[in-house]
């Protein structure tokens, strides 16, 4: 292992970070890239995709579209578990949003990207992990596609129990730890980008929120980054059939 940034490479605090990397200062050891799907799509891409570029750590972007030559070309040489997201170290390749989300948190330790201590880091650590290993039936009854809008579809009484159990979190982060800023622990952090994606998702299809739960998902929308990712989400023209299970593909 050989991760040089964490004396040498120092950042400020964020609460809802400048884009870019004019903060940083000084030019990063290590070479970053980070390999992803579809924007439009590809919601645990979006989570390391909205953390890095929100703490504005610079990154080579690697887009491979799903069912595309390139993602069948490249993915076996890019990704362990030929899924994505992959955050390339250097040569090392870390797999998985919620390791990625880690490891950037120790490479940057001044971005601050988790709770300084004590309950608000133990409780954003355990909703972000709840995030990353639940809410199945929203998942699969919902799936993310940013430029669609599917008002009332997905609408299950399993989906809604997840949604009851996101907007519980969210609650109760925005109650006990939001006091400092718009974001479930106050400033921007690793379980805001864990969310980002079930922020979109809300909207694609329509879902009524309490007044809490909808001023959180707007501030997360109005994040630079995220507010980027959904333009940029926008502006991609593939069907995915396997993400659509609403909408005929067109032609
Ligand atoms: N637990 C993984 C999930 C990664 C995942 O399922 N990624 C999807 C895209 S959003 C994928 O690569 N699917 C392609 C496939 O399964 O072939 C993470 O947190 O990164």
């Amino acid at each position: 292992m050989h991760f040089r940034l964490h004396a040498t490479h120092r950042l400020p605090r964020l609460i809802s970070a400048p884009l870019g990397p004019a903060h940083l200062g000084h030019a990063l050891a290590m070479h970053l890239r980070l390999i992803i799907a579809n924007k439009n799509y590809s919601s645990w891409s979006m989570r390391s995709w909205v953390l890095l570029r929100q703490a504005g750590i610079p990154f080579e972007e690697v887009m491979l579209p799903f069912d595309s030559p390139q993602w069948r070309e490249h993915m076996p040489r890019l990704s362990p578990t030929g899924r994505v997201p992959v955050l390339w170290i250097d040569d090392e390749a870390v797999h998985d949003s919620l390791a990625i989300a880690e490891t950037v948190a120790e490479l940057f330790p001044d971005a601050a990207l988790w709770p300084e201590q004590g309950p608000a880091k133990w409780h954003a650590r355990a909703v972000s992990a709840e995030m990353h290993a639940s809410f199945n039936a929203l998942r699969g009854a919902m799936p993310m596609n940013i430029s669609a809008n599917l008002a009332g579809f997905g609408d299950t009484p399993a989906s809604r129990a997840d949604i009851a159990r996101v907007v519980a979190i969210w609650e109760l982060c925005r109650a006990r730890f939001g006091g400092e800023g718009p974001f479930l622990f106050g400033r921007f952090s690793i379980a805001d980008a864990m969310f980002a994606p079930v922020v979109t998702r809300l909207r694609t299809y329509g879902v009524a929120l309490s007044p809490v739960a909808e001023a959180y998902a707007r501030a997360v929308l109005e994040l630079p980054a995220v507010a980027q990712w959904c333009t940029e989400a926008r502006g991609e023209t593939a069907f995915v059939a396997h993400d659509e299970p609403y909408r005929p593909a067109p032609g």
